[in-house]
């Protein structure tokens, strides 16, 4: 952990990729631990095909699994990586999380690769809800989750099955061949192309740390694998860095 620490004080361009994983200490379920969502909800619910056959399948799924992501509130984790951004350390977080939490924790430079849960799209009129605002989430709620024209509303989230946001994805690029240490936290890491950002940087010559409770298909490049709780670690982090982040 010293060592870990000191490469975060000595690196120049250091970037953050996050994944589910982050989010499970603030009540956020991930996808493939045995409590996940998967095994609830079945691995097909964020198939694009499977939305447009059996939207209603999704959207009661949305009603108990996403729309309560927006009443979370960030944990430690979320608050390290802020803070570390703050003192100049991390230049920023590439996250697959849709869930918004690092922007509550007071992170600025985020590349939301998946999308965002916040923003629902009418697939007839486009039309566009902000499902943070108390009027029009209620509004859809009571339409289960149709626009005022009939349409189907979806969440502005990549479904798999298709393109990721691509001014998103080109920055979080960029991020990776530039960064000369790259960390990835809370991510099993095998679901692509987030998967292929930490090959960038390593490809680019960055040190590559994980940090996942749990194997991932890249441990055997890492300089460092912690495979602790996230929340223990970044306990740790914000001991051994105290004086230099306030
Ligand atoms: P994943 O495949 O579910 O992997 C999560 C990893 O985190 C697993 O290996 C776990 O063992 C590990 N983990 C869980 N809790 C902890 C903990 N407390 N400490 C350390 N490790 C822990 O999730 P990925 O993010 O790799 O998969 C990518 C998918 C999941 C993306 O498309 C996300 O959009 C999607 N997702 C997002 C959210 C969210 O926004 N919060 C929730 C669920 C799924």
């Amino acid at each position: 952990m010293e060592k870990f620490c000191e490469m975060l004080k000595t690196s120049k361009f250091v970037v953050a990729l996050t994944g589910a994983g982050v989010s499970v200490p603030s009540g956020i379920p991930d996808f493939r631990s045995p409590n996940g969502l998967y095994a609830k909800y079945g691995q097909d619910i964020f198939e694009i095909d499977e939305f447009y056959k059996n939207p209603d399948r999704f959207y009661n799924f949305a009603k108990e699994g996403l729309i309560p992501m927006l009443s979370a509130q960030p944990n430690v984790v979320h608050h390290m990586l802020a803070k570390l951004e703050k003192a100049g350390i991390l230049k920023g977080v590439i996250t697959q999380n849709i869930d918004g939490l690092h922007q509550k924790a007071g992170s600025k430079n985020v590349a939301e690769i998946h999308g965002s849960v916040r923003i629902w799209n009418c697939l007839k009129c486009t039309k566009r809800y902000e499902i943070l605002d108390d009027g029009q989430r209620e509004f859809l709620l009571s339409t289960n989750f149709r626009c005022s024209c009939g349409g189907l509303v979806k969440p502005n989230i990549t479904f798999f099955g298709e393109m990721l946001p691509v001014d998103e994805f080109a920055k979080a690029q960029k991020w990776a061949e530039s960064s000369d240490l790259f960390i990835t936290l809370g991510s099993s890491l095998v679901v692509y192309p987030a998967a292929q950002l930490p090959i960038y940087a390593l490809r680019n010559g960055a040190k590559l740390v994980i940090v996942n409770k749990g194997e991932t298909p890249l441990d055997r490049y890492a300089t460092f694998k912690f495979d602790i709780d996230l929340t223990e670690f970044s306990n740790k982090i914000l001991e051994t860095l105290n004086t230099f982040l306030n």
